[in-house]
């Protein structure tokens, strides 16, 4: 028999436990394409099998930043106890798992992000670069393990209905997540590709459909509605990619498709003021090892973007943080051959949490550790 992705199938079937014995659910995805389609694909399935959801929630980066927050538990207590599960939100957070469990919660992490020196006490943990994980692929985005997930709920027989409306998301959300493009990934995207044209949510018609994506070849047609899903616009505490992908109001659906393509302009404008900010601050680009700037004008959810665009122009890590109260938290882009997440671990007795990709993490410190953190950097990547 061949090695299966480690926990997965007990995850179904508590799961499906939860479904039959009609205990509460709580979902808690990232606000990413890649968290809010795995959220998505979740909650279809659930509901599908005749189970209900108590609540989904989403943190707003800007406002609770990434992964699990205690503000959040707090407010969905109420739930408890529930089957708590989160979603591509990170495998870093120890100390809010540990918050989560004493609320009452049980808690099962899907996620496949890079594991650090110590994972959460969660009761089930999927991730498929954790410790005795024999499964040979490693490279699915959150939403491709979630439609594995899927796969063993309906017990190999979803409708084609169904597999057709998941693996068009699946489709999209590797391709944004930047999953590599080969073996089960590339087999998933090319088949849910090949459904996008014909899909019956009314978001995904709205977003193809834009007058601007008519010339455009079908991978530019994806990434740039790919873009516009990534657009920061919340209502009701979801996101507006959870908001359109899910409607089944289509003069809704096109009208909001339509706004977000107007925000992507603004975005755009505003990002390119951020990379200039940073280029006026950077002492000597020749000299320093790697990029560390920061400020408290600027959006945490734009940084990632930005550091995107500076590490092409000077192949170097590039490090920005969005500067409040007491706190900073940043996002941090690599250039292949760099590792951010390990960089980070030889940090980790000065930051709040970390994690992330090798080529794509995150951080969060207290401001008085800022320039130990950056010194620290400095000094590993010279
Ligand atoms: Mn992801």
């Amino acid at each position: 028999m061949s090695p299966e992705i480690k926990n997965l199938k007990k995850a179904a079937q508590r799961i499906l436990r939860a479904v039959k014995k009609k205990e509460r659910i709580v979902i808690y995805g990232d606000s990413d394409l890649d968290g809010v389609t795995s959220v998505i694909i979740l909650d279809e399935c659930i509901k599908n099998l005749g189970g209900k959801i108590s609540e989904i929630y989403f943190p707003d980066r800007e406002e609770d930043g990434y992964g699990i927050n205690e503000k959040a538990l707090f407010y969905l207590k109420k739930h408890s106890p529930a089957l708590f599960i989160t979603l591509d939100c990170g495998i870093g957070n120890l100390k809010e798992i540990k918050t989560a469990k004493k609320l009452g919660f049980e808690v099962l992490i899907i996620d496949h992000h890079e594991v650090l020196d110590k994972i959460p006490e969660a009761d089930i943990i999927v991730d498929p670069k954790q410790k005795g994980d024999k499964y040979p692929f490693k490279q699915f985005a959150t939403v491709g393990l979630v439609f594995k997930l899927s796969e063993i709920l309906f017990k190999n027989k979803m409708s084609e209905y169904l597999r057709r409306n998941f693996l068009e998301l699946v489709a999209m959300a590797t391709i944004a997540d930047m999953m590599p493009r080969v073996d089960e990934n590339e087999r998933m995207i090319i088949e849910g590709l090949d459904y996008l044209d014909s899909s019956w949510r009314p978001g995904i018609q709205a977003l193809f459909g834009l007058e601007d994506l008519k010339s455009l070849s079908l991978l530019q047609r994806v990434n740039k509605v790919n873009s516009v899903l990534n657009i920061r616009d919340i209502e009701d505490n979801l996101p507006a990619a959870f908001r359109l992908l899910t409607t089944s109001d289509k003069k809704g659906a096109g009208e909001l498709a339509k706004l977000l393509l107007e925000k992507g302009f603004e975005k755009k404008q505003r990002i390119k003021e951020i990379i200039l900010e940073v280029e006026e601050k950077v002492f000597s680009w020749e000299e320093e090892p790697i990029v560390f700037e920061g400020s408290s004008d600027w959006e945490l959810v734009f940084l990632g973007v930005a550091a995107s665009v500076l590490i092409k122009k000077y192949q170097k890590p590039v490090f920005l943080y969005k500067k409040s109260k007491d706190e900073s938290q940043g996002s941090i882009r690599a250039p292949a051959g760099f590792n951010a997440v390990e960089a980070m671990k030889t940090c980790s007795d000065l930051l709040i949490t970390y994690g992330g990709h090798p080529q794509a993490a995150g951080f969060r410190v207290k401001n008085e550790n800022l320039d130990k953190f950056k010194e620290r950097l400095f000094k590993y990547f010279r």
